[in-house]
């Protein structure tokens, strides 16, 4: 069969795609992992963010798709939703089969869409045998993980439970499936590879726990490494590690660093996400060997530098450092500190306005975000299906409106008893400009033709929503605001 993988074109304000375009790693895995008979294509939409109809057009026309696949997060369900009806209108008798987050965590969204199957959880195996099946080898009703109609009602599958990495169920990515080009990093070519899958902590936030369960699954090392040469094979010379958590068995990724090194891929540069508490505890060995490893940004989740907000976002336990298993009280600035000390820079992750917050707490986060970290990834709570957070929300009557298109974690959808959604996010904006522009002198260092000739575009994408009369203190920032909301508003019709 011919298949057509699509990930969504939709970006968030801190990956403008002048800069960041990467590839979804759930595409090439579930195309390297169908039988080798089919003819797979993996579109990322992010790659054609302005002409999404016409490439969807031509992809359909071109390929002949008999099934067409697509992966969505929850801010990118609308833009999904006219997707399908146009792949309806361009091919009538496609499969159309949708996962991911969104579909797995909210599918009775999806039940009214023109479309024929939801693959609930990891999707490899899943898939798999939804393509036997419609080949004539298999029933629906066994596979696990899937939701399909039947005599016009949806059935809905046993779940599936999460495979064993270790035991080598799920194949390499196929990358040679991509069909689009312009993959970037800062002018480097990006793209994503998985150590392991699962996280075993709880914060309240994160959709992980209700996706896969608390568990934690590795790949071999043997497999990693073929993994990264592969990648570097197509092209990537920067690679983001898309682990839940790959910092949860701290001797399992010094391990890892070693094999990079031995192996000699650590010319690479490497982004990981980590937690403080296991570059805190750990960090004095482990810094330095990352740095080795080639390990350049870690997205450090610090999420809150106030013990009252942490508790509420259930990642005191992930964010506290410890000597000799007594908690010596937040991990963040020893982590910072160990990272920085190897000239490894900080992706902070921070979430401002949780019910909770002031003013004042918010500005204190601000301000330490402002000195300590060196690029801010600050965001506020955004009610995803089935967390925690959103089921305390609903019941405090928080959560604003529920046009998902703006769930996208900048946007500020949720108010507090203090404030309003709209001063949450204000305060964010007005701070983070400032801090993004900071960090570009050490990215001219690294890629300096890259920023020579995109330095206009990025402080442009940075500072929309300003103008001169901004600048020249002839009309407030609020303004400058409720323009910025306004691109934003535009910035999200990419079909
Ligand atoms: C890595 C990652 C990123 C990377 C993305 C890199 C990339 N291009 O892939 C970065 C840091 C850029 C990122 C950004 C964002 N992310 Co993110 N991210 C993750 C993370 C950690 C892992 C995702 C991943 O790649 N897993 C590995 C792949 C193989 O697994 P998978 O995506 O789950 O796919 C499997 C199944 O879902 C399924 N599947 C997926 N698609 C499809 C499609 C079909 C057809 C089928 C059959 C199956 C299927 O099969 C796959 C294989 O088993 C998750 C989870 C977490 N612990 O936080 C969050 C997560 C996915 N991100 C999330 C969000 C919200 C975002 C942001 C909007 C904001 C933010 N929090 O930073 C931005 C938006 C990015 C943008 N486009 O602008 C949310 C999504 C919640 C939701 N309900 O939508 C998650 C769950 C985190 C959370 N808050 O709980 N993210
Ligand atoms: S530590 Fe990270 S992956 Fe694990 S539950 Fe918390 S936010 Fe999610």
């Amino acid at each position: 069969m011919n298949i057509l993988l699509l990930s969504m074109p939709d970006s968030f304000e801190h990956m403008p795609s002048i800069v960041i375009r990467m590839p979804n790693g759930a595409l090439s895995s579930l195309a390297g992992n169908v039988d080798g008979h089919h003819r797979v294509a993996v579109a990322d939409l992010i790659l054609c963010q302005r002409r999404v109809r016409e490439t969807v057009t031509r992809l359909v026309q071109e390929l002949d798709p008999q099934v067409v696949g697509l992966s969505v997060m929850t801010f990118q369900r609308r833009t999904a939703e006219r997707i399908i009806h146009l792949i309806r209108r361009l091919k009538p008798d496609a499969k159309i089969v949708v996962g991911g987050y969104d579909p797995s965590l909210a599918s009775e969204a999806y039940l009214a869409m023109p479309i024929d199957f939801i693959v609930r959880g990891e999707g490899e195996v899943t898939f798999r045998e939804l393509t036997r099946a419609l080949e004539g080898h298999g029933d629906m009703h066994f596979i696990s993980g899937l939701s399909h109609r039947h005599e016009g009602r949806w059935i809905h599958n046993q779940l599936r439970a999460p495979s064993l990495l270790e035991s080598e169920e799920i194949r390499l990515p196929n990358r040679s499936a991509r069909v689009l080009e312009g993959y970037t990093m800062l002018g480097r070519q990006v793209d994503v590879i998985e150590t392991s899958r699962g996280c075993t902590y709880d914060c309240s936030f994160c959709s992980i726990i209700e996706m896969r369960g608390r568990n934690f699954h590795t790949y071999s090392f043997d497999r990693v490494i073929a993994d990264i040469r592969d990648a570097k094979e197509h092209g990537a010379r920067t690679l983001f590690l898309v682990d839940d958590n790959i910092t949860l068995n701290v001797r399992r990724f010094e391990a890892l660093c070693n094999a990079i090194i031995e192996a000699g891929l650590h010319t690479l540069d490497y982004f990981l996400q980590g937690m403080t508490s296991a570059i805190a505890n750990h960090g004095e060995q482990l810094a330095p060997l990352m740095k080795r490893a080639g390990f350049r940004y870690v997205f450090l989740g610090i999420e809150n530098i106030l013990e009252s907000d942490l508790k509420l976002l259930q990642a005191s336990a992930k964010n506290t450092a410890r000597v000799n298993g007594h908690s010596t009280g937040n991990a963040t600035l020893q982590a910072i500190e160990y990272l920085h000390r190897n000239g490894i820079y900080v992706v902070g992750g921070l979430i401002v306005g949780s019910p909770n917050d002031t003013v004042e707490s918010i500005e204190a986060n601000l301000a330490f975000a402002r000195k300590y970290v060196d690029w801010p990834y600050i965001q506020h709570p955004t009610p995803y299906p089935r967390t925690p957070m959103t089921d305390d929300f609903r019941r405090r009557g928080l959560i604003e409106h529920e046009r998902f298109e703006e769930y996208d974690g900048t946007t500020s959808v949720v108010h507090n008893e203090n404030m309003s959604a709209d001063e949450i996010e204000y305060l964010r904006w007005k701070a983070e400009r400032g801090m993004k522009t900071r960090h570009l002198p050490s990215v001219f260092l690294h890629d300096p033709w890259f920023v020579a000739r995109n330095a206009m575009k990025m402080a442009a994408h940075t500072y929309r929503g300003s103008t001169l009369r901004t600048v020249l203190g002839l009309e407030n920032d609020r303004q400058a605001f409720a323009r910025y909301k306004q691109i934003r508003g535009k910035e999200r019709e990419y079909v």
